[in-house]
């Protein structure tokens, strides 16, 4: 398991003023930041980042929705960190989350979901490496 992984909370998050709720959630649970940063996305990196999406219906409202205003964008670090923000993020559809999760307690439509967490230890190391390439592994 990996013990980091690449979260972005996504322009709704930031336009809603979710950000400290969603990094208080992850530090009380005791995971650790080992960086955050506001960015801008370009379209090129947002394309790349959600390039297994390409071609589906909903790929560009997806690509217009993560670029539209700023994402935080953060690489968390703790035991089992990939599965364990999976699991506090919920379901995809924030109308089928469980509650207690991110997308579960405040969001409710697929695309504003609120959070991106990396789905795999792989897709982990390879996000970090995007977007923070100081962090890369060796
Ligand atoms: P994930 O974020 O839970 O890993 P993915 O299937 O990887 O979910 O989809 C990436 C993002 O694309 C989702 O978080 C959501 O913002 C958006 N998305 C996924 N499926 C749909 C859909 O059916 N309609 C609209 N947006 C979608
Ligand atoms: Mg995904």
């Amino acid at each position: 398991m990996s013990n980091r992984t690449l979260v972005i909370a996504k322009p709704d998050a930031v336009e809603r003023g979710l950000v400290g709720e969603i990094i208080r959630r992850f530090e009380q649970k005791q995971l650790h930041l080992d960086a955050v940063e506001l960015r801008l996305l370009t379209r090129e990196v947002a394309e790349a980042h959600y390039a297994e999406h390409q071609g589906k219906g909903f790929f560009t409202d997806l690509i217009d929705f993560i670029t539209r205003s700023p994402v935080v964008l953060m690489v968390v670090s703790g035991p089992d960190a990939q599965p364990v923000v999976r699991r506090m993020m919920g379901t995809t559809n924030p109308a089928e989350a469980a509650a207690g999760t991110i997308r579960g307690d405040f969001a409710i439509e697929t695309t504003e979901n609120l959070v991106h967490g990396s789905d795999s230890s792989e897709s982990a190391e390879s996000e970090i490496a995007r977007f923070f390439p100081e962090l890369a592994a060796k």
